[in-house]
Parts: C-alpha cells; sequence; structure tokens
C-alpha cells in the first residue's frame, strides 16, 4: 500500500507544522531544497545541496520524528533543460546532489522538464464552498500573449536535452540507490506562450521510459496532470503503473480541461480517489504519496499558494482514510 510523505515546504531550521504533521500521524515527508524556504546559511563552503546542509536537514526532520524518504527539488537546471552552455556544471551538481541523497538514503527524487515556464496558474482566488478559495488555470487569459524572452523552444530539442541529461545522471543514480521520478508538465499542454512541454501525455511518458530501463528512470505520477491527460485516472494507473516505475504520487484532483480547470478539495473532485488506490495496491505501489494542491481555507496560513494548512490536514486525514479502506479490504 501507498503511504503518505507530506511536503515540508515551511521554513526550516524548524517549523511547529512539522510537529503537527507527526501529530496526525503522518511519519515521512517530502523536502525541499535547504535554503528554499527563506533559512540562509552561515556557511557559505557548501551549496543547498551539498551533504552538509542536506544532512542538517534530515536531522531537524528526525528531531521531529519525521523520516525523509523522498526529494522534490533540484540544483539549477535551465541550462540543462535548454541545451545552453553551462549545462555540463549544473550536470555536476545535479550529480554531486544525487550522490547525496544516496548517503543520506533519500530513495526517491521528482523532478521536471519544465523549460523556462514553471507550474502555470493565472486564477488564485476562485471561490468554492462556503467562501473557501482554489486556484485554476485559464488558457484563454493567454491568448495573444507574447513569447517569453526565450522565444520558441521546440520539443525535438527538448527530448535531445533530457537524454544527454539521462545519459549522465542515470548511471550515477543507479549507483547512488537514487530513483528519479519525472513530474508531468502542469497543465499537461503541448506548448505555453512559444515553449513546449514534452511531458504532457501518456505516449511522451512511454517514451521517457522507453529510453532507458535503468531502475533510476522513474515517473512521479502527480494525478492533477493526468486527470487532465485521460478520463479514467484509475486504468492510467494500472496500465502505467505495471511498468514498476511509477516512484511517486502527487495525490490531488482537478475539474476541467487542460486548457481550462480548477483544482479541488480532495474530497470533491470528479476523479474517484479510493479506486486510484485500489489500483495502486493493484500495481503493488508500496512508495509515497503526498497531497498536492489543496484549497484555502478561512484565516489559513499558506507558505505557497495551494498548500494552506489546514486545508493540508484536511486532506491527509481524508487520504488517510482512504488508504485505510482499501488496505482493509486486502485483508
Ligand atoms: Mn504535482
Amino acid at each position: 500500500m501507498p503511504k503518505i510523505a507530506e511536503i515540508v515546504l515551511e521554513p526550516g531550521p524548524f517549523d511547529p507544522f512539522w510537529l503537527t504533521l507527526k501529530q496526525v500521524g503522518v511519519d515521512a515527508v517530502v523536502g525541499v531544497m535547504p535554503g528554499s524556504g527563506g533559512w540562509e546559511w552561515e556557511k557559505k563552503v557548501e551549496l543547498p545541496w551539498d551533504f552538509g546542509p542536506l544532512n542538517d536537514y534530515k536531522q531537524q526532520l528526525a528531531d521531529c520524528e519525521l523520516e525523509m524518504p523522498a526529494f522534490e527539488d533540484a540544483p539549477p537546471m535551465e541550462n540543462i533543460r535548454l541545451g545552453r552552455p553551462g549545462r555540463d556544471e549544473e550536470i555536476e551538481h545535479f550529480q554531486t546532489f544525487v550522490r547525496n541523497l544516496g548517503r543520506l538514503e533519500i530513495h526517491t527524487l521528482t523532478y521536471d522538464w519544465w523549460a523556462g515556464l514553471g507550474w502555470q496558474r493565472n486564477r488564485f482566488r476562485i471561490r468554492e464552498r462556503g467562501g473557501l478559495t482554489v486556484s485554476g488555470f485559464d488558457a484563454s487569459a493567454q491568448v495573444g500573449a507574447p513569447m517569453t524572452r526565450l522565444g520558441r523552444v521546440e520539443a525535438r530539442d527538448l527530448w535531445a536535452n533530457l537524454e544527454y541529461f539521462l545519459e549522465r545522471v542515470l548511471p550515477v543514480a543507479e549507483d547512488a540507490g537514487v530513483r528519479l521520478a519525472m513530474h508531468p508538465d502542469d497543465p499537461p499542454l503541448p506548448t505555453v506562450r512559444g515553449i513546449d512541454r514534452i511531458m504532457s501525455s501518456p505516449e511522451n511518458y512511454e517514451r521517457l521510459l522507453d529510453f532507458s530501463d535503468s531502475p533510476a528512470n522513474g515517473i512521479t505520477l502527480c494525478q492533477g496532470n493526468f486527470a487532465l491527460m485521460t478520463d479514467d485516472v484509475p486504468a492510467l494507473i494500472r496500465n502505467i503503473g505495471s511498468s514498476g516505475r511509477v516512484y511517486f504520487v502527487h495525490f490531488r484532483d482537478v475539474r476541467g480541461t487542460a486548457e481550462n480547470f480548477k483544482e479541488t478539495p480532495h474530497d470533491a473532485g470528479p476523479t474517484d480517489l479510493l479506486e486510484c488506490l485500489r489500483a495502486y495496491r493493484d500495481v503493488g505501489f508500496d512508495g509515497y504519496l503526498r497531497t498536492d494542491h489543496v484549497p484555502t481555507l478561512e484565516g489559513d496560513t499558506a507558505p505557497v499558494i495551494g498548500y494552506s494548512q489546514r486545508a493540508r490536514l484536511h486532506a491527509i486525514g481524508y487520504v488517510q482514510g482512504l488508504i485505510h479502506a482499501v488496505d482493509a479490504e486486502a485483508k
């Protein structure tokens, strides 16, 4: 059965929310780069992905009785994704990072191939039940928008750059015992403002897996994005999950299309999340999942939009109940 690992976006080196997570029964977390939560390292002799900062971070979480089996952040990768000068230096940093994750027994690393533009939202306060707000995306708001400073970025170059990266990183990751898990483009549109996005269809995920049989070459199944690629997420989980290379799951839901969607509370989306968990169970997935993109509740604190703390606690409790139900069925 999948287990919950909640992301810790709160600024370190300690946040009371870390203890709150433990108190609601979460034992594991997903890390982000030390310092990205706003805390500065005194000793600049090491970069955030070097051993010292990562080790300190892991210890700070261990002090809250939280283990950190997974990570989803990376050193700068833009030159790698875009195939620009400097990419070999970035790859060296990435290799160092992966070796350190292995040393610290952090065996899963979510990464992405978002060139230039990150995850896209342009609706931030869509009101839903009781006035809670969710975020969303509407491509029609971008009609006529200019290209970015990057100009046109073509899929064939993104593929070539991804392959160049994987050729150099997968052997290192395999050796370090770290499994790379590619997150989809969000939203999974083939092009946004002149920039192609290659991790946007099940077929392209097959191409990624076909590129290398290395056990280090895997997938983060972010359900909100895959729900915009198919009407049947449980079937997709059974299909892609049978590869054995789904290494991490973002457990969430959306309503709409890739061109126009909004996020939903975990208990109120169109996808049958119970059936999704049955699918993970049936394909033998026993890795970690985390809640993702929750609403913002009244009076709540959100370190990043979509990560409001009270709503995350509600989502965690809901998913804990679903996991318990599916686990009980199996017995
Ligand atoms: Mn996600």
